[in-house]
């Protein structure tokens, strides 16, 4: 799994960039240009947005998610927003601009280049969000924040629940931790997600859940909470706690 870091500042865009990850190729030729792929970077080329392979294999999340779900979902819906995603950078100013960029000034853009980032973006956060290690509870000082956060883990679980079977519609559940370093649950209508700048709640993506119907429906029809509860079978608390220490050191997960 390749991840870079990102720093925001109030989720409004800025970068400084983390040395360890950064790629500080300093290209001096295009072909060279081409090849960069620092997402932090201010501009970057349309190549630098890729389409990586799932962090495992399509029938590894089952029972739970089965392979024929995963196959559809990434290889057609999440690679569906990558291509529409490029598409509608094209010929706009936003081509060129790094996914930080665009998220923190999503409100600028219109529907077509809003939706497709957060489609782009939010499936790689819920992708490596899962494992098929997955399930039981995170590491003991996100254990603790979380409980003392919501007053206990089961609270914490009917929130997060809660929040993502109430989401009307198609849409996204999520645990963030906002800027001013509070564990909060949220959702989000649509592709959006707490980066972009129309969000009521902001924050750093922790854990994700794609509650669209094409999500779960081949496997568990119209019941979404019996997917929701299936979740929890296989999210990965080791790479949510990652993310967890990244975001209190004001970087966020990204693909
Ligand atoms: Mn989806």
């Amino acid at each position: 799994m390749k991840l870079l870091l990102i720093p925001i500042l109030a989720l409004g865009v800025m970068a400084c960039q983390n040395n360890d990850q950064a790629k500080t190729t300093t290209p001096e030729t295009s072909q060279e240009k081409e090849i960069v792929t620092d997402l932090r970077a201010d501009d970057v080329p349309s190549s630098a947005y890729n389409f990586k392979d799932l962090p495992y294999a399509a029938d590894a999340l089952q029972p739970h998610i089965d392979a024929h779900i995963m196959e559809l979902h990434y290889g057609k819906h999440h690679k569906g927003y990558y291509k529409k995603f490029l598409n509608a950078l094209e010929g706009t100013p936003v081509k060129g601009k790094s996914l930080t960029y665009i998220l923190s000034n999503i409100d600028k853009y219109d529907a077509g280049v809003r939706n497709n980032a957060g489609g782009y973006y939010n499936h790689w956060v819920y992708w490596d969000n899962m494992s098929t290690e997955g399930g039981g509870k995170p590491g003991e000082i996100l254990r603790d924040e979380i409980t003392s956060a919501f007053g206990t883990w089961d609270n914490f679980v009917s929130e997060f629940n809660d929040a993502a079977g109430s989401q009307f519609g198609s849409g996204w559940a999520w645990l963030i931790l906002t800027k001013e370093g509070e564990l909060e649950i949220t959702n989000t209508p649509n592709q959006d997600n707490p980066l972009m700048s129309i969000t009521d709640m902001q924050g750093y993506p922790l854990l994700a859940i794609d509650v669209w119907e094409h999500a779960y429906y081949l496997q568990y029809e119209n019941k979404r909470t019996d997917y929701i509860k299936a979740f929890w079978n296989v999210i990965d608390w080791e790479e949510v706690g990652r993310r967890y220490q990244m975001a209190k050191e004001g970087h966020y997960y990204m693909p």
